[in-house]
């Protein structure tokens, strides 16, 4: 029992800080998409076509949230895009207070900050780091029975990316038993199909971004 109050009280913790993280966004007219998906998932090249559509019509910034490496960040950052890069050193997930320091080393600007969490679809979705909202980033070879498997993140994500769509040719992905999955346990989520590769889908997910925004 000790074991199950101590968590809570983790996570309590983290909550509180993490309503701290959304009151400096909302000051700053910071709109934050907490971008959570497997290793690999296709995250940062929706983060990088995501910036294409955007950068000339809104305020972007990117955190780069991963173990190790700061591969992402410098890829974002070379598109001539604010990156910050959080290395965790072995966790597994971003948490409020990584976010609450790594602002103090960043000015927030108005627009859209994406932050993209550890690739990994499990504990990300418990720990709130005072975004706006999450979105789950799922690709096509990763199969269509992941909303039954890892419920959670589905479960508390404002939107859905399907991405790699340009690989359904070549995977047995079953598009209706997916929808139906994110539908039973959560009835007013988005979903969005999407190529990176070729650019399908960008239009209408980068639009849908554009009017989440704050100012
Ligand atoms: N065919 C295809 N490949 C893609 C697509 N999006 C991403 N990829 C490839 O998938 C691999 C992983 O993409 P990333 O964007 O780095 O994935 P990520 O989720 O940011 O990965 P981590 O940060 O390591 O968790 C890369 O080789 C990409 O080129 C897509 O839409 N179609
Ligand atoms: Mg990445
Ligand atoms: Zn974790």
């Amino acid at each position: 029992m000790m074991e199950i109050k101590l968590v809570k009280n983790i996570l309590d913790a983290n909550d509180r800080l993490a309503e701290d993280n959304k009151k400096a966004f909302e000051a700053a007219g910071t709109t934050v998409i907490n971008m959570i998906g497997s290793p690999g998932s296709g995250k940062t090249s929706l983060i990088l076509r995501t910036i294409e559509k955007l950068k000339d019509k809104c305020g972007i910034q990117v955190i780069e949230g991963d173990i190790a490496s700061s591969i992402d960040a410098q890829t974002i950052a070379g598109k001539g895009i604010d990156a910050l890069q959080i290395n965790t050193e072995g966790e597994c997930h971003l948490d409020a207070n990584m976010i609450r320091q790594a602002v103090r080393s960043f000015e927030l600007k108005p627009g859209l900050l994406f932050i993209e969490n550890v690739g990994n679809l499990v504990c990300p979705a418990e720990f709130e780091i005072g975004e706006d909202f999450k979105v789950t980033v799922l690709s096509v070879p990763e199969g269509h029975d992941k909303p039954y498997k890892y419920p959670l993140v589905f479960s508390k994500s404002t939107a859905v990316v399907l991405t790699k769509c340009d690989l359904m040719p070549y995977i047995d992905f079953e598009m209706d038993t997916f929808i139906s999955g994110i539908r039973s346990l959560n009835p007013n989520c988005r979903l969005f199909v999407v190529s990176s590769k070729t650019g399908e889908g960008i239009d209408e997910w980068a639009s849908w971004l554009e009017g989440l925004r704050r100012r």
